[in-house]
């Protein structure tokens, strides 16, 4: 068994034997140098930076795991109910800096470094990301775990163990290349169990036959078994003692695996290919972001992950004895979109299979314990998997899911009899050649609740793709979790000196606790001192960032211009291409001005940074206009600092926390609708830096809470998007002039051979402009001309960034993750002393 522990009259030695850990600078330089010389063998004869480093990394986790075993202990003594976030991507970003903050040693630890003749800033820098996610989905899964761990949740996530995370971006020649992101080469802060594993099955077939007593048994059998292995990472709350766990499952062969048939057969060579083919599993993030993919090894990922996360989830279950009907009363599971749906399945599969129970009681556990977050309404982003696909590597999983759609529709049509169309819209099967299983449908059924992350969002999956699900169970299933973000991460650690400034004047670090505390800084707003001050940092913030766009692409651009920046994944939805256009207007218009006209313009830099998926062939072709109109712009003598383009490469989770706090003005240009929140709208704007935006997802709640006068909205609105689009299909709407006088410029070859750059301008035409660049476009430019103007007012916009700023407090991952345990997953804190 995984548990067993010393007998109770030893337990005295080996308490008074427990580890300790540092807690003052002294201790803590013994401790670095103890792990320099002796875990790493290296000497201070032979020292750099990755080596202290490394010792200072591991020190803190050794810190860490003493705080992770008593919150262990303390949850399994408090016997609470429990969340699960189960999540297929977890964007950690470095972990160093962030638990030294969270533990507030961050001051003793820095200046222990120093001591021994290192700079903490150049050790931070020697870590790894570890990037195991995409985009926005990810790194909500990030932040909320930070967020459970500060509040004291018992929780724990579950993911998978990447050995390849999200592929590093190269730019070359003005295009992306992708190149694999191997981390775990050093990795301190993850601890292997290697008493933690589980077997998992997949293909195989189902045996079907009936007892003594009549009924009928179903037992999968046969097919490949590969192994789970559990890998531990500690996740440290801020300004508490919990530290929780989040653990990631790696795969490799089963240890019964082995085929000695073909190993005695002298086939040595294919037998290792099979036990190879096990660690395919856990190899690769699949690197698309908003995109459903439906490859099988995709799928063999997910259920993977699921069989073993519950495994475990059941097992720590069942050691308390309980009733089975007390599951739901013991453990809470959060579906991060629909990549997990297969636990619902799973754990019918237990119940029914395994443990015997029957089928409604089984049925009703199950829904009383799952919650889904829907993270899109794209149609291209809901996950569906062919049935023969499923079939072949899961049946007896097809087999439930068949059983729960028959019974659904069974209820259906008793409530609406008749419609025999609504039976076909809600199946979770559709009709298509092949057959596809709708993962979200199957979400939906198997909850408890159904929430959106953000206002808009959460109203639009309610009328549109959800709607008859609405119909079915009532609107009470259906809720809104508005998205958040850890201020820890995204104020403190990334911004220290804006962090410390709050923390002058509000008198204490407690807004890091409770951001709602920020709105003590609205009175400093007009203060003049302040503003000065404020407005300082900004600038340093950008000095930074102007010194690290020259290192690495060489190009200068002048600090106090207003640095305007977009940086997420690139998607036509998220209508980078927009930008850019605009950009080419702005160049045009400063070409076509008097040197007197230019003098009073307002200098801009325009910074792009994001990943395209490899497969993405527009979104790739995005990024080499922005590259190409970065080469035409920034080396034209009329212009100067008047506008400079920088593309800046390999956007992830620490180039964000430099990126964010130097910002004056942050661009999330979604078309209405399409973007179901953004949450890096809310970490630009917590930095202190305005938004151009258009009314979708969290912008329409941040203009709520810090004021439409303190925001630049432009654009169409949800609401009008199908009729535009409609117009374009069938009325041929004519292209904004400003936008085709771009287009007329890129055909001309002004950026290169125009051929790159066809696909960009058919999608405006002939493609029918579904993302409605063109419906966007003058009121896009106007409001641009309005930041402008804006900017020249230096008070009045150091007062609105203060005020805003002061306003949001909302946007906190801590009220998120409250608002998720009262209202999905009805958990209370546990305290760890
Ligand atoms: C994002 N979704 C939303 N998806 O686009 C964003 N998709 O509006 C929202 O703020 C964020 O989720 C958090 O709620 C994603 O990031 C993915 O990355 C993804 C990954 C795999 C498959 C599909």
């Amino acid at each position: 068994s995984f548990e067993s522990s010393v007998p109770e009259p030893l337990r005295n030695l080996w308490k008074k034997f427990a580890a300790t850990n540092f807690s003052n600078k002294e201790q803590f330089q013994k401790e670095v140098v103890h792990h320099v010389e002796t875990t790493l063998a290296r000497s201070l004869y032979n020292c750099d930076d990755l080596a202290v480093y490394s010792g200072a990394a591991l020190a803190m986790r050794d810190k860490l795991i003493i705080d992770w075993n008593k919150t262990q202990q303390a949850h399994t003594l408090a016997d609470q109910k429990r969340v699960y976030y189960l999540s297929l991507e977890f964007l950690m970003g470095r972990t160093l800096d962030n638990a030294l903050l969270n533990r507030d040693i961050k001051g003793y630890a820095a200046e222990g470094v120093s001591e021994l003749g290192f700079r903490m800033e150049d050790l931070i820098e020697q870590e790894h990301d570890a990037a195991l996610g995409n985009g926005g989905l990810g790194r909500l899964a990030a932040c909320f775990l930070d967020s459970l761990a500060s509040l004291s949740y018992p929780a724990w996530g579950y993911g998978l163990r990447y050995r390849y995370g999200i592929f590093k971006q190269e730019i070359i020649d003005g295009y992306q290349v992708e190149v694999p992101d191997y981390w775990l080469d050093f990795n301190p802060w993850e601890f292997p169990r290697h008493d933690i594993t589980v077997d998992i099955m997949f293909y195989g077939y189902v045996r079907r036959y009936t007892e003594e007593d009549g009924s009928t048994v179903n037992i999968w059998e046969g097919g490949e078994v590969v192994q789970a292995l559990a890998y531990d990472v500690p996740i440290p709350g801020y300004g508490t003692s919990t530290t929780n766990n989040l653990r990631l499952w790696s795969s490799k062969p089963s240890t019964g695996e082995f085929d000695f048939q073909k190993f005695n057969s002298g086939d040595y060579e294919s037998s290792v290919r099979d036990q190879q083919r096990a660690e395919t599993i856990s190899a690769v993030l699949y690197p698309n972001d908003n995109i459903d993919v439906g490859k099988e090894l995709r799928l063999k990922q997910q259920y993977f992950w699921v069989a073993a996360s519950l495994y475990d989830i059941v097992r720590r279950f069942k050691k308390s004895h309980r009733a089975w009907t007390e599951f739901p009363h013991q453990v809470a599971i959060q579906l991060n979109d629909t990549h997990p749906t297969l636990a619902i399945v799973e754990l019918m599969r237990i119940l029914v299979d395994k443990e015997h129970l029957d089928w409604d009681t089984a049925w009703n556990i199950v829904t009383e314990t799952f919650g889904y977050t829907n993270h899109t309404v794209l149609p291209e982003a809901l996950e569906k998997w062919s049935v023969p696909l499923f079939q072949n590597l899961l049946p007896r999983h097809l087999q439930i899911i068949y059983d729960i759609n028959l019974f659904f529709l069974q209820s259906v049509e008793r409530r609406f009899p008749k419609d025999r169309e609504l039976l076909g819209r809600v199946s979770i099967i559709e009709e298509s050649n092949p057959q596809v299983i709708r993962m979200a449908y199957l979400a939906i059924i198997g909850s408890k609740k159904v929430n959106g992350v953000a206002e808009l969002h959460s109203d639009l999956i309610k009328t549109t793709i959800f709607k008859d699900f609405v119909n079915i169970f009532g609107p009470d299933k259906f809720t809104n979790v508005t998205n958040g973000v850890t201020p820890r991460r995204w104020l403190h650690q990334a911004n220290p000196q804006l962090s410390a400034l709050i923390k002058e004047k509000l008198g204490s670090y407690d807004f890091l606790k409770d951001l709602s505390l920020l709105s003590g800084l609205e009175k400093f707003a007009d203060d003049k001192t302040f503003q000065k001050e404020w407005m300082d940092i900004k600038l340093r913030n950008k000095q930074r960032l102007a010194k690290y766009i020259k290192d690495t692409t060489g190009i200068s651009v002048n600090p106090s211009a207003l640095f305007d920046i977009q940086v997420k994944r690139i998607h036509e939805y998220k209508r980078q291409q927009m930008n850019i256009f605009g950009v080419i207007s702005r160049y045009l218009s400063l070409k076509a001005m008097t040197k007197e006209e230019r003098a009073k313009q307002v200098p801009r830099v325009s910074i792009f940074g994001g990943k395209a998926a490899p497969g993405y062939w527009m979104a790739k072709t995005i990024i080499r206009l922005i590259t190409a109109v970065s080469e035409v712009v920034n080396n034209d003598a009329d212009i100067g600092d008047l506008l400079k383009v920088v593309f800046i490469e390999d956007y992830n989770v620490s180039k964000a926390e430099f990126l964010c706090p130097a910002s004056d003005l942050s661009e999330h240009i979604s078309t209405a609708g399409t973007e179901a929140s953004g949450t890096s709208n809310m970490k630009f704007v917590l930095n202190g830096g305005l938004i151009i935006g258009t009314c979708d997802g969290a912008n329409i709640e941040i203009t709520r809470e810090i004021g439409e006068e303190r925001i630049f909205l432009f654009g169409n609105l949800a609401e009008d998007v199908e009729d535009l689009r409609h117009a374009h299909r069938y009325g041929k709407t004519p292209m904004d002039p400003s936008l085709k006088e771009v287009c007329d410029e890129i055909q001309k070859g002004t950026f290169g051979e125009p051929g790159v750059f066809a696909g960009l301008i058919h999608a405006l035409t002939e493609g029918g402009d579904y993302y409605l660049v063109s419906d966007d476009f003058a009121s896009y430019l106007s409001t641009h001309k309005l930041v402008d103007e804006a900017f020249k007012d230096t008070a009045a916009w150091a007062h609105n960034t203060i005020v805003a700023v002061s306003r949001m407090g909302f946007f906190t991952s801590d009220r998120a993750i409250n608002e998720y345990a009262d209202e999905i997953w009805n958990i209370d804190p546990v305290k760890v002393d």
